[in-house]
């Protein structure tokens, strides 16, 4: 999102915690998990950082162009690798990936550059220690899962355990099997299931079940990989370009992949990701989680009976969720868009109501008698509904006007059930 809103939110975020100290720690305790799970996802974002291992030829650049669906490294033949290990940023339009490649470690004999003061080993060790990766990604192409994989699961482990050690965070394994769509029958295409003879996609579906398994008894054989794997999947990464157009898209359960990454990698990565991604399904995810935490930081400090300046952030609060959600589907939403957004479903009776219902507690809070539920209520639910609304709008392209229906329907379900 863009600079000056993360800083203004961070600014909004500091406020609210500062507020929190003023209030009983009972009220208080499940607002704070909430701006903390609110900061991970939206103020302290980073892009996601992935670590390679895969032999030469496994596919690594072709798996990540496979996840932003663009051509954004090199395929084919890359220069042996003799020097510095290093993360790499990979951009596409949507956003980067940081990437460390690790292939040094399996071709840890190769001979080093002549006048290279570090091996490649050293260097990879290196650059783990300056940044964990959220997640290793082990590549092999599934025509050659049969091969000798021990010295690949050493390099994983060797990986694994010095990230734990330095940065006491486990990095969870996704074993990738590439290739799957030269398996035989070749003639099969995995991409376009529905064109192809029932027996013979089933023939090539069990033969990747197969490879899947295999490689999954390797690593159940050993108790720290065990521990760290998410999944075995095979893939295709398959796309053909030319001049950097694509040509042909044959890639086959990324869709899957990238949900696996999703659910595994650390919060702070998962805003770049589900953007980068172009999956709806994920970005609706993300989009909803975001709408829970902000409903609920917004109910809780309409709860809290302060007094009536400090309560303005609830607006701050719902402009960043919509700018957030658009983020999340690919735009950059300047803060008068959201704002717009808002008045275009009509939420700014609402925001106003928020408003008005919270100068009520805070009367209250001065006579005591009355409860505060009724604002946290409200504020609570319009922001439940400028979620859904956004998420309708900009995830999945539904029209202003039914965007507007969706903010007046979650109103009026809130107010039918007290
Ligand atoms: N059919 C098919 N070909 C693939 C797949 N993944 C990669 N390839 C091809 O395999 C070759 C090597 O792929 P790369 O992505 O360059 O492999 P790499 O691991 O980056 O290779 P180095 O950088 O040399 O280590 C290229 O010709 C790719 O087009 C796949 O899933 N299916
Ligand atoms: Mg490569």
């Amino acid at each position: 999102m863009s600079q000056p809103l993360q800083s203004q939110l961070s600014d909004v975020l500091q406020k609210l915690e500062g507020l929190l100290e003023r209030v009983p720690e009972s009220v208080a305790k499940e607002v704070r998990q909430q701006l903390r799970e609110f900061r991970q996802l939206l103020v302290d974002t980073r892009p996601p950082r992935f670590a390679l291992v895969g032999r030469r030829g496994s596919g690594k650049s072709s798996l990540i162009n496979a996840i932003f669906g663009q051509k954004v490294a090199e395929v084919g033949h890359e220069k042996a690798q003799t020097g510095e290990a290093t993360w790499w940023s990979y951009s596409g339009e949507l956003g980067t990936i940081e990437l460390l490649d690790t292939r040094g470690l399996q071709e840890g004999s190769s001979p080093r550059e002549a006048d290279s003061a570090t091996s490649p080993i050293e260097s990879i060790l290196a650059a783990l220690k300056e940044k964990a990766p959220d997640i290793i990604l082990f590549l092999i192409k599934a025509t050659e899962a049969d091969a000798g994989i021990d010295p690949d699961l050493e390099a994983l482990k060797l990986i694994g355990q010095t990230v734990e050690k330095i940065h006491t965070y486990r990095p969870p394994i996704m074993v990738v099997a590439t290739h799957c769509d030269t398996l035989e029958p070749k003639n099969v295409r995995l991409h376009q299931p529905a064109d192809e003879d029932p027996d013979e996609l089933q023939e090539k579906l069990d033969r990747v079940a197969v490879i899947e398994n295999h490689l999954k008894a390797k690593f159940e054989a050993d108790p720290y990989l065990n521990d760290s794997l998410i999944t075995v999947l095979g893939v295709s990464s398959y796309q053909s370009w030319k001049n950097d157009i694509r040509r042909s898209d044959e890639r086959w359960r990324i869709d899957t992949l990238l949900d696996y990454i999703f659910n595994e990698i650390p919060r702070e990565g998962k805003l770049a990701f589900a953007r980068l991604s172009q999956l709806r399904s994920l970005q609706e995810s993300l989009a909803n989680r975001l709408t829970q935490v902000v409903a609920a930081i917004c109910g809780g400090i309409a709860a809290v009976p302060i007094p009536f300046g400090d309560i303005v952030p609830i607006t701050g609060l719902q402009i960043a969720l919509i700018s957030a959600i658009g983020y999340v589907a690919g735009r950059q939403l300047s803060q008068e868009t959201a704002r717009e957004f808002l008045t275009a479903i009509g939420a700014t009776i609402g925001a106003g109501l928020v408003l008005r219902e919270v100068a009520r507690a805070s009367i209250k809070f001065l006579f005591p008698g009355g409860g505060s539920v009724i604002s946290a209520g409200i504020a609570s639910s319009a922001t439940l509904g400028i979620g859904k609304a956004a998420i309708a709008y900009f995830i999945q392209n539904a029209g202003i006007e039914r965007a507007r229906q969706i903010f007046k329907s979650e109103r009026e379900t809130s107010k039918a059930t007290p």
